[in-house]
């Protein structure tokens, strides 16, 4: 009696043992791992991401989601990580992502999706970069940026990130007055090259 008993909660065991597998076997697949590599050029500061597979727009995955994630991974990398979408991703399907640098420009790409364990897309998104002493953000490097920056040197205005980083044009962190002297040098002529491009 003892035995049978034994013996059941044995065969139970295994039972029990069995389901667990093949549930791990099916939560395994719910959740795939895909993570796509998107390598990012010229971007001004970090970039914010949101990604969807084309056929479900209402599931989005940002750089917070899990598993995602921006300059972490790797250099200059947008990581979307495909089995973190709440519906199974599949080979063939479509995964849009839109990247913002902080500058506010954005830009788009577009891959199908294989089933490698990977995807790396080196230039997926280029930005146009940083015009370096273009503070007011017209495109050109000119007076008015040297007299924004010497502005802001003195507390007379305040700058946005975006910039900050454009006035900052030494790379010292900071915005002062010799910022302000070298874009105007810039501006002239005088000098063809910021110390922050140089280094
Ligand atoms: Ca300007
Ligand atoms: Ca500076």
């Amino acid at each position: 009696m003892l035995q049978s008993l034994f013996s059941l909660t044995l065969a139970r065991k295994k039972t029990i043992l069995v389901l667990g597998l093949v549930f791990l076997a099916v939560m395994g697949y719910a959740q795939t791992p895909h993570p796509v590599y998107l390598i990012v050029n010229n971007a001004t500061g970090d970039v914010t991401f949101e990604a969807y597979i084309t056929a479900r727009p209402d599931e989005i995955l940002t750089e917070t989601s899990l598993g995602c994630n921006w300059g972490v991974s790797i250099p200059n990398g947008i990581v979307v990580q495909c089995g973190s979408f709440p519906t199974q991703w599949v080979a063939g399907e479509t995964l849009h992502t839109d990247a913002m640098d902080l500058s506010g420009e954005t830009l788009s790409h577009e891959l199908v999706l294989v089933t490698a364990g990977y995807q790396y897309v080196p230039n997926a998104f280029d930005f146009s970069g940083i015009l370096y002493g273009d503070v007011d953000g017209n495109g050109e490097v000119q007076a008015h940026d040297a007299s924004l920056t010497l502005q802001a040197a003195c507390g007379l205005i305040i700058l946005d990130e975006p910039q900050i980083m454009k006035a900052d044009v030494d790379g010292n962190d900071e915005i002062q007055s010799y910022d302000a002297s070298l874009i105007l040098q810039y501006a002239v002529g005088l000098i063809e090259e910021f110390p922050v491009e140089g280094r």
